[in-house]
């Protein structure tokens, strides 16, 4: 008996030590492979659209481990306080390279001025900022807000008349919204539209859905021949108000503008429900990566990498397109 005890101890214990052993060896490894990683902190804006999901997406698939990245990703929730709040803490975490989505221009000195002072790279994803000091940023990966406008307004001008117009903005201070309002109120002018009226839908379906209502519920009801909306998830938000205030959407009815062109708004688009949209192109994961193995490799980036986008209308669209959109 009391050898069967001595050999189940002996047998205990060996395990231990290898149990030990084993779990010593995996902590070595993690720390040697943590230290190989390139670690990035990004500061998304939140989860207003369907865009900005696929952005983050996008941006989750490429900097993963086993591709040599320790990702830090933190969620805004549209608030640029917490923007701020998580670039300092990745300058705190002595990332190497911080990724910022801006939620707008404004209001970013003095946090990218410790990020400099850190030596800590910023690059900037989607939006632009306004600083008067050009070193706070190595590169800026996105799109041309007011080429995107530029492509609305034309096909706008086709229509050869005046025209009544609704426009619902994005986010305000944010390039998107700057670029795409700057091409509109420019060609308003040119042309002499009637711009009915500038609502807020802060680049969502709900705001959109609420204040579109809130402007159909008038005493005398509006005619409107273009809604311009900043975004798809806008748009979705204007077209159930316009439908539940007895407008027809399309052809023979209110234009719907919009930009993005995700998959839902791609749908509604070949449905005829919405009559243009511009892409705007968020998986922007890649060319990210490439910035940051450019400066990894000691090359100076170019300023700015613009994405290549379309412009899509019912009838140049296809099931097969729209089947092949990934967000
Ligand atoms: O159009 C919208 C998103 O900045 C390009 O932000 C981005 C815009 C995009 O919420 O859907």
């Amino acid at each position: 008996m009391k050898q069967k005890i001595f050999l189940f101890l002996a047998l205990a214990l060996l395990l231990f030590i290898a149990g030990c052993t084993q779990q010593n060896l995996s902590v070595e490894d993690s720390i040697s492979a943590d230290e190989n990683l390139i670690k990035i902190g990004v500061s998304q804006i939140g989860a207003e659209s369907d865009w900005r999901v696929a952005n983050s997406e996008s941006i989750k698939t490429v900097f993963t481990e086993a591709r040599g990245y320790h990702l830090l990703f933190d969620d805004a929730r549209q608030k640029q306080e917490n923007q701020i709040t998580a670039i300092r803490k990745f300058i705190q975490q002595q990332v190497d390279y911080i990724v910022l989505m801006p939620i707008q221009e404004t209001g970013w000195d003095s946090v990218l001025l410790e990020a400099k002072q850190a030596h800590i790279p910023v690059i900037l994803v989607d939006r632009m900022i306004a600083v008067e000091d050009e070193s706070l940023y190595a590169s800026h990966v996105g799109s041309d807000f007011l080429w995107e406008g530029e492509q609305a307004v034309e096909w706008m001008r086709l229509k050869e008349k005046e025209l009544n117009i609704v426009q619902i903005q994005g986010t305000q201070d944010s390039t998107a919204q700057l670029g795409r309002t700057q091409a509109l109120e420019k060609a308003v002018e040119e042309e002499n539209w009637n711009l009915l009226v500038q609502l807020d839908g802060d680049f969502t379906q709900a705001k959109t859905y609420e204040v579109m209502g809130d402007y159909l519920s008038q005493a005398e009801r509006p005619e409107i021949d273009i809604v311009y909306c900043e975004n798809d998830n806008e748009a979705f938000g204007a077209i159930q108000a316009l439908e539940e205030y007895g407008y027809t959407c399309g052809k023979d009815g209110v234009d719907v503008i919009s930009f993005d062109a995700t998959r839902q708004g791609l749908k509604l688009c070949l449905e005829g429900k919405i009559s243009l949209i511009v892409e705007c192109q968020p998986l922007l994961g890649p060319l990210v990566e490439e910035v940051i193995q450019c400066l990894e490799a000691g090359c100076v980036p170019e300023r700015h990498y613009y994405a290549d986008e379309e412009v899509f209308m019912p009838n140049r669209l296809t099931r097969g397109i729209i089947s092949r959109r990934e967000y």
